[in-house]
Order: structure tokens, then C-alpha cells, then sequence
């Protein structure tokens, strides 16, 4: 085991069930491990509710057959699931990454159905809520997380009816002609609907939910839209917008380290007028390649010149053993290449591409020092790259390009909205975000920023557990 740990002896009032742990278990060339944490917002949102109610937390250590006792790690209570190799290929890569996330993302990429995916899914979702029926005090507080543990309310509830348990689902819920698709589309939504409160990004998502709960699940409906019943039991449908630690990043975007940091990003892309910016995994629902199209057509239109305007893509290495990122990495590197061919002068790209994943302060400089940030997913959950954008911009600069198909819009009005499908539409509000008028730009930006700042991740949190009826640390009741 690694070193640095204790073992948690007491069960918990509050546990969260996610795929991954908050910390990567890593194998070192020397054959030992160490555990490395991941920077994820969700850890953020959840980290102080955690420590304050010495909550646990369920999940994979993110390595195949790795035997991890329960432990502390850095105060946090942890407790591992044990994948085999061939579960992560088949629940994670395979039912999860390779079905469920195509087709909940409208079907951008076609989900492929295999039984033998499904029944590990349904296998390793029992295993999760054995570990939590066994983590968990009597009448705990289970928050269950994303589309890899759909089955785990239903399953948990069946072996301890005492927990209040809530689901939140991080990516779109599909419309349900698209969900319809699923062979085993019955069982998912039973399996959901095992929950106290299932949440949603938005309120599409909880009406289609709804829609399928009644037609394909027995569910009646409720008092109020916002509820079904299923079995006697009522489950609560709610909208609950994720956001970012906005405070904090805000912080971070204005000490010294990171606006110098900004200022030598921009002279080393050679002190462009304008410099471009996207960021994210990379994943083919993200739409990177869509903006690419828009640069280059604006670039051969003439419309902008490479002289003064560069494109910084950074895109950090996502699922690279699932067959469609292989794909669309090799069609996004071309995509590079040919617009670097035609318009890049030696030492000048246009396009500065980099396949890595940088440090926060890295990624704050970066979003401080772009003119333009291009987020243009072909859908959706949220998108909490725009939120970072719009965090970072304390000088109330910078403009934000955001597709209409992401979470995000529906509460990031002020943006310069895309359809993504529609190229000349991205092509024109690229070029009109390169030219807005200052003042224009600056009024858009302080309302974005009222938004992002007034409605962070730990309201996410509060608002969702507020639903669940679970009340605030050191309360009796
Ligand atoms: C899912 C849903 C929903 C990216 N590159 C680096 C880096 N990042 C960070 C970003 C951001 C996070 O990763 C990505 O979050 P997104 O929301 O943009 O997208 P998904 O990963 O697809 O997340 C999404 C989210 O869940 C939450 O519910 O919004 O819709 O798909 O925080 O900053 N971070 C660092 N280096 C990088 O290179 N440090």
C-alpha cells in the first residue's frame, strides 16, 4: 500500500460516490506507487462539506487490479474500488465512454451498444453500492455522481433503504427520442430513479427525464413538475447549473506571478494584436474542430491575417485508448498542419497546438492573456472552461465565444452565442468578438462576471444538498 495513509475506522454520515477517487493512485517505474491528487472542481465543491461532516468518499483509484485498503488521505476519509483490467475496458472505456457518452451527447459520434459492456456496467455498479452500504452510518447522506453509477440509487436503496441518497448527473441528459436508442434504456432510468433527488444541469434535462420515468418506468407524476413517484416513494427533478471555485480563480488571476506570466505568453507568440484561445480535453463533443474551420475560412477569406492574429489550442490528453479520440486527434493534428502550412511563416505559427495538461496558474495565465476564448461544443453539460474565462477577466477584457449547446448558455447570456453546426455563424461571431468595440466588451464582461462570481460551486453544492433535504454541518436536526 502507499505510504502516507491511515486507515478511517468510522462510518460515515455523508458519502460521495464518484467514478474516481479525488487522488490518482500512480505506478512509479520503480514499481511503487504514490497517490496523486486530482485538481478536479468537483474535489473543490466538495472537499469543505467533506472535512466539516468527516465524510467519505467511494471510488476508483483510477488503476486496474489495484488491492487499495480504505484509508485518509490529507484529511479526506477514501475508500477504493477495485476494477479488473478487463472492467475498465469494458464499464469504463467500453459501456460508459464509448456508449453512454456518445449518446447522451446528442449522438455527435455513434454509441456503440454491446452487451457484454452492459453487464459489466451492471457488475461493477453493484460492487459501488456494496462499498457505500457498507461505508455508510444508519440514515447517511449518499450523493452518487455521473453517468458511470446510473444503476448504483436503485442498487443502493435495494440493500439499505435507510440512506437518503441523491444523483447528479454531470453531462446532458438526451432528448428522449435519442435515449429511446438503449437496449437496456428501462433499467437505467429505474436505476436513477432509486434516488431521494436526481439533478440536472438544466431544466431540458430534468423534463426529459421525467418523460421517460412516466413512459418507460412506471413513475406517475408528482405534486409538481419537479417531482415523480415511483413505488410510494417520492423522487425529486431538479436543474442545479454546476459552476467553478470563482472567488478563488478570480484571486489567482490577479497576483503578479500570473500577469507576468501573461505578458511573457503573449510576447513569446510573437506580441500578436489578437491572440485566440480554446481549451479543453480533448474530446470529440468539444468542437474543436469547428473552430479550427472558423480560423482557417477567415484566414483564406482574408478577412484576418496570421501578421497579427494567432490561435492557441490547448487540448489535454483524454481517453486515448477509446477508438473515436484516436480519430479525431489525428483529424485535429492534420487540421493543424495544413492551416500552419499554408499561413505560418517560420518561427510564427498560426495555430500554436499543445497536446498537454499545464498547471492552474499556467491555464490562469492563459486565459488572462487571450483576447478571444472559443468554447464551441457540439453539446454540452456545462462547460466550466467558459466560467474559468470569465473568472480570470478581472480587467473586464476579453470576449467570450460560446456555443449555444453548452450548459453554460443557459445562464452565460452575455456571450457572444455560436450554433456550432453553423460555420459561417461561428466564422462571424469570431470575427465580431476580434473587432468587438471595447466598451461593448466590457459591458458584456461585467454582467458574465456578476454571474460567475455570484453563483459558485459551493452554492452548486449548497443548493443541490439544500434539495436532498440534508441540513448544514453542526445543525441537530
Ligand atoms: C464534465 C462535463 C461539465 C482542462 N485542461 C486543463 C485543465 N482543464 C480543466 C478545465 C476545467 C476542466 O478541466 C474541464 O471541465 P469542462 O466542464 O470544461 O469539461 P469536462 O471535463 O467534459 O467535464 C462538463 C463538467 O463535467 C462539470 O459538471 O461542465 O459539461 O462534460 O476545469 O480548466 N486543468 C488543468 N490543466 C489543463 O491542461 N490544470
Amino acid at each position: 500500500m502507499p505510504s502516507g495513509s491511515t486507515t478511517p475506522d468510522s462510518e460515515a454520515e455523508f458519502v460521495v460516490v464518484a467514478n474516481r477517487l479525488p487522488v490518482d493512485l500512480e505506478k512509479l517505474p520503480d514499481g511503487t506507487e504514490r497517490w496523486k491528487r486530482s485538481p478536479g472542481g468537483l474535489v473543490t465543491a466538495l472537499e469543505p462539506m467533506l472535512r466539516s461532516r468527516e465524510g467519505a468518499w467511494v471510488g476508483w483509484p483510477g488503476l486496474a487490479d489495484a488491492d487499495v485498503a480504505p484509508l485518509v488521505e490529507d484529511g479526506l476519509h477514501l475508500y477504493p474500488v477495485r476494477l479488473s483490467a478487463e472492467e475498465v475496458e469494458n464499464y469504463y472505456e467500453g459501456f460508459s465512454n464509448g456508449t453512454l457518452w456518445p449518446l447522451y451527447h446528442d449522438v455527435v459520434a455513434p454509441p456503440a451498444f454491446h452487451r457484454h459492456w452492459w453487464q459489466a456496467y451492471v457488475r461493477v455498479n453493484q460492487r459501488f453500492a456494496q462499498v457505500v452500504a457498507d461505508v455508510a452510518a444508519e440514515g447517511a447522506t449518499v450523493w452518487v455522481q455521473d453517468y458511470q453509477l446510473q444503476l448504483m440509487p436503485a442498487a443502493l436503496r435495494k440493500l439499505r433503504p435507510d440512506l437518503r441518497i441523491g444523483f447528479f448527473l454531470h453531462i446532458p441528459f438526451p432528448p428522449t427520442e435519442l435515449f429511446m436508442q438503449l437496449p437496456w434504456r428501462t433499467r437505467i432510468v429505474e436505476g436513477l430513479l432509486g434516488a431521494d433527488l436526481v439533478g440536472f444541469h438544466t431544466p431540458g434535462g430534468a423534463r426529459n427525464f421525467r418523460w421517460l420515468a412516466t413512459r418507460i418506468a412506471g413513475a406517475t407524476a408528482g405534486h409538481g413538475r419537479n417531482e415523480v413517484v415511483v413505488g410510494g416513494r417520492t423522487v425529486k427533478l431538479g436543474a442545479f447549473p454546476i459552476s467553478i471555485d470563482s472567488a478563488a480563480l478570480d484571486k489567482l488571476s490577479r497576483t503578479p506571478e500570473v500577469l507576468e506570466r501573461a505578458k511573457e505568453i503573449r510576447s513569446d507568440l510573437g506580441d500578436p494584436e489578437r491572440v485566440i484561445l480554446g481549451v479543453d480535453r480533448l474530446d470529440y463533443t468539444k468542437g474543436i474542430d469547428v473552430r479550427l474551420r472558423a480560423f482557417e475560412e477567415l484566414l483564406v477569406e482574408g478577412r484576418v491575417s496570421a501578421d497579427d492574429t494567432v490561435m492557441v489550442q490547448l487540448a489535454t490528453p483524454s481517453r486515448e485508448r477509446v477508438e473515436h479520440y484516436q480519430k479525431m486527434r489525428n483529424d485535429i493534428e492534420q487540421s493543424v498542419g495544413r492551416i500552419n502550412g499554408e499561413y505560418a511563416r517560420v518561427g510564427h505559427p498560426a495555430v500554436h497546438y499543445l497536446h498537454q495538461s499545464l498547471p492552474r496558474d499556467e491555464l490562469a495565465a492563459f486565459f488572462v492573456a487571450a483576447d478571444v476564448m472559443l468554447v464551441t461544443p457540439l453539446r454540452d453539460g456545462m462547460n466550466l472552461v467558459a466560467k474559468e474565462y470569465v473568472a480570470c477577466r478581472h480587467d473586464e477584457g476579453g470576449a467570450l465565444v460560446l456555443s449555444e449547446f453548452a450548459g453554460a448558455a443557459y445562464e452565460l447570456k452575455d456571450a457572444l452565442l455560436v450554433n456550432p453546426h453553423d460555420t459561417d455563424g461561428v466564422k462571424n461571431a469570431l470575427y465580431a468578438a476580434l473587432k468587438l468595440a471595447p466598451e461593448e466588451g466590457r459591458r458584456r464582461m461585467r454582467a458574465l462576471r456578476r454571474q460567475v462570481l455570484g453563483h459558485d460551486v459551493d452554492r452548486w453544492a449548497r443548493s443541490f444538498l439544500d434539495a436532498l433535504g440534508l441540513p448544514p454541518a453542526g445543525s441537530t436536526s
